[in-house]
């Protein structure tokens, strides 16, 4: 009796500008194939490697498929299966406890592990808003970046991920796209073979970076000083789009005289480059309007990132590159989409809205926030933790502090998952939530302009339920009778988009459920004549809501923290700079369970330069310590001039306890935030590096209840 075989469409959840659109062929209600859509035109019928392992995730052994409490120490990761119903009556009971005393002692914690709109941050902000909870601030990755979009341009948004295929010039600017955002590396092959020019910046020469014509290696965290001295070099020379900039921009009198600060010696000396390199990129990018930055958010992870986006984003409005479609900048598109954010989270249902909204938690200084004692600025003292979409204790900069402040016995912790990571092994209730084969959402997309729905394919594995099910349980138990908690996964889709927004003309919900996308309708040169979202509607070089905050109006260079230029002293003790940016099989902290793709990134790798491996007696495969003054960790080094002289690269982001030594690089990544925006400073982070005194033979030291079973198998 075999039901036929049946396709449906999905949508990609993950972390990831491309927002591909997915075919699901099932077979007996068993999902057994997941590809690219080929009638989706960012997609173009092609998924990454990792997605494409899709089923392979969704079916895994080890996936959550019950409730579960804790029976061991903190931390440990043992438990025992419950009912949903014992799940929850325990959980309504103690968050009820901590609510009626000082709800603000409960915070929400999560992050992208799905993009969806209602898998995201629906019923569950509501639940929090309700309660009268903390908030936090979702700031991990994006923020230093989205804030100097919006004081320079009033906005996130910019050109289109296809024109870039007619763009002369192609700036790669921070961004690793063939690993990260492959739907816009395809854009750029094709403006190659018609001729254009690609050129990488980055200190890494990245997967990316080594197919580009040209790759420039500046030191990390001085891209602001690179596209001053760029702009140094359009002013003097006069490559400079005058009606443009007279009719559309604000301040260029000031910005110019700030650029003047800025000649090639100085530039060259601060970015480490040569300043006919400078000169020569300047020359390049001036010399054609159309002329594109994919700017990204590799450069934004140290303490001027905000102000290094501001600068470069002044870029195309000095040269009227924006007036061609093929030319601008883009670092996200995700504010074209008409979210109506206020519908889905209703901030509205907190206790003190508008006028005292409940206190806000920066997510990049959880370690610090987890170990404070509460009271005076601080507020109470954190009690629950309500884990979802996210893996802290694998991805929170400092991660010993992290660690530790999950560890605190007296922390109620819950976790929403689908496997047992490394914050799960600190729950002291996980519960199984489905994957996007197995729920209803919407999407909006960072790197295209298409609204995307996707419907359940497949039943839920075992007792696995959506995050929004599970926040509807648990208003239910705890005897909340708000209606806004209880709605139906299809009406909060429904409410997500404001439709009668002209970039939704002529769609409604019934259509876009049958339809499976939209393209939003937009112009193509979006900025052509101007019409910037901020207060003056031009591209504010000067900005005088920075200056009202007493904060710096124009874009500037700040040296990173961690730096010889910002801190000599810490410089002396820990000479190399170390980013960890995204593995390409990995996304962030997920897929690194997935045994094949483990495979394929193999182990903690440190790529370190020749000169700077040799002064240290290391040698190509030999087990290395990075260590500072926030912890260590071990990887196998891989010798290198990938990495630029000075510079050290751990690819990431591991599970702890899939690493050998139970350690992964947020171990030494700290909790500062960036200038603008309150973001992390991933890539902002001094280090030493030095041979393991128990040589490269280490392997394992994972405690072995940590360790998944298959894994134990491996080694
Ligand atoms: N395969 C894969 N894809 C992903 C992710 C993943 O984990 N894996 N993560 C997703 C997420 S959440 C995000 S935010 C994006 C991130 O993707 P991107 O925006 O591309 O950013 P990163 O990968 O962090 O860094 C990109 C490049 O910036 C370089 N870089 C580091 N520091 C600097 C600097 O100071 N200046 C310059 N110019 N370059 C620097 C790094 O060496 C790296 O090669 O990718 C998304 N896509
Ligand atoms: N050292 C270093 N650290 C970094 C970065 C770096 O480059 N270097 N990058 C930073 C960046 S850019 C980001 S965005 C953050 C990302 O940090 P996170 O957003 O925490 O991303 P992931 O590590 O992928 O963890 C997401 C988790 O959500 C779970 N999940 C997925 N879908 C669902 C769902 O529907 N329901 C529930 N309950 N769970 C679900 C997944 O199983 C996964 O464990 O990491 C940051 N940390
Ligand atoms: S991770 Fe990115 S490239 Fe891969 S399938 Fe998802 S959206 Fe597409
Ligand atoms: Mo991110």
């Amino acid at each position: 009796m075999n039901a036929p075989i049946e396709f449906a469409r999905a949508v990609c959840p993950h972390d990831c500008p491309d927002t591909c659109a997915m075919r699901v062929t099932i077979d007996n209600g068993r999902a057994i194939k997941v590809v690219g859509d080929p009638e989706h035109a960012p997609t173009q019928g092609v998924l990454c490697t990792k997605v494409s392992r899709y089923a392979e995730r969704v079916y895994h052994p080890n996936r959550l498929t019950t409730p579960m409490k804790r029976v061991g120490r903190k931390g440990e990761g043992r438990f025992e299966p419950i009912s949903w119903d014992a799940a929850l009556e325990f959980a309504a009971a103690r968050l009820s406890e901590i609510a009626r005393r000082a709800p603000e002692a409960i915070l929400p914690y999560s992050y992208a592990g799905t993009m969806g709109l209602v898998q995201g941050d629906s019923i569950a902000q509501r639940f929090f808003h309700k309660l009268g909870a903390s908030q936090l601030d979702r700031t991990i990755c994006a923020a230093a970046g989205a804030a100097g979009m919006k004081y320079t341009y009033g906005t996130g948004v910019g050109m289109h991920t296809e024109f870039f295929a007619e763009s002369e010039v192609i700036l790669i600017w921070g961004a690793n796209p063939i690993a990260s955002n492959l739907h816009f590396w395809t854009r750029a092959q094709e403006a190659k073979r018609r001729g254009a020019q690609l050129i990488a910046i980055d200190p890494y020469r990245s997967l990316t970076a080594e197919k580009c014509h040209q790759h420039i290696a500046p030191k990390p965290g001085t891209d602001g000083a690179l596209a001053l001295g760029m702009m140094n070099v359009l002013i003097t020379e006069d490559l400079l789009d005058h009606a443009y900039i007279e009719a559309h921009t604000l301040g260029f009198a000031e910005l110019k005289e700030r650029a003047l600060n800025y000649p090639l010696s100085r530039a060259s000396e601060i970015c480490g480059i040569e300043g006919q390199v400078i000169a020569d990129l300047a020359r390049l990018y001036g010399g054609t309007k159309k002329a594109a930055i994919r700017l990204n958010y590799g450069l934004q992870r140290v303490r001027g990132g905000g102000n290094a986006v501001r600068a470069i984003a002044c870029l195309p409005s000095l040269t009227g590159a924006w007036r061609e479609r093929a030319g601008g900048a883009l670092l996200s598109s995700g504010g074209w989409a008409p979210v109506d954010s206020h519908a889905l989270q209703r901030p509205d249902l907190m206790p003190g809205w508008p006028a005292r909204p409940s206190r806000v938690v920066n997510m990049n200084a959880i370690g610090d926030a987890l170990l404070h004692p509460g009271e005076a600025a601080f507020g109470p003292k954190i009690e629950a933790i309500v884990v979802y979409n996210s893996n802290p204790v694998a991805v929170a900069p400092d991660s010993e502090r992290v660690a530790a402040g999950f560890a605190r016995e007296d922390l109620f912790t819950i976790v929403l998952e689908h496997f047992q990571t490394d914050t799960a092994d600190y729950a002291d209730l996980l519960l199984p939530a489905t994957t996007q084969l197995e729920h209803l959402d919407v999407h909006k997309s960072y790197g295209h302009t298409h609204v995307m729905v996707n419907l359940p394919a497949i039943a839920p594995i075992g007792d696995a339920r959506p995050n929004t099910e599970i926040f509807r349980g648990l208003a239910r138990h705890m005897g909340l009778d708000e209606p806004a908690l209880f709605e139906s996964d299809e009406a909060i889709a429904q409410a997500a988009f404001r439709w009668q927004d002209k970039t939704l003309e002529g769609m409604d919900w019934p259509t876009l459920k049958q339809a499976g996308w939209a393209k939003l309708n937009l112009p193509d040169a979006p900025f052509a004549d101007g019409g910037f979202r901020t207060p003056s509607g031009k591209c504010e070089f000067y900005s005088e809501r920075l200056a009202q905050q007493g904060l710096d109006p124009l874009p500037d260079y700040l040296p990173p923290y961690e730096s010889a230029d910002g801190s000599p002293e810490l410089a002396a003790r820990y000479p190399l700079a170390m980013i960890s940016p995204p593995a390409r099989n990995f996304l962030n902290s997920t897929f690194v369970n997935i045994e094949s793709l483990r495979a394929t990134e193999g182990e903690p790798h440190l790529d370190i330069h020749p000169v700077d491996a040799h002064a240290r007696n290391i040698a190509d495969g030999d087990q290395v310590r990075i260590f500072n003054d926030r912890g260590s960790m071990q990887a196998r080094a891989r010798v290198t001039d990938r990495a630029r002289e000075g510079l050290v690269v751990g690819l990431s982001i591991w599970w702890k306890k899939l690493a050998p030594d139970g350690r992964n690089a947020n171990q030494l990544t700290s909790q500062a935030l960036t200038d603008l925006g309150g973001s992390a400073t991933f890539y902002d982070c001094l280090v030493e590096v030095e041979r393991a005194r128990n040589g490269s033979e280490t392997r394992l030291d994972i405690p072995s209840a940590h360790v998944p079973r298959e894994f134990e198998a491996d080694v």
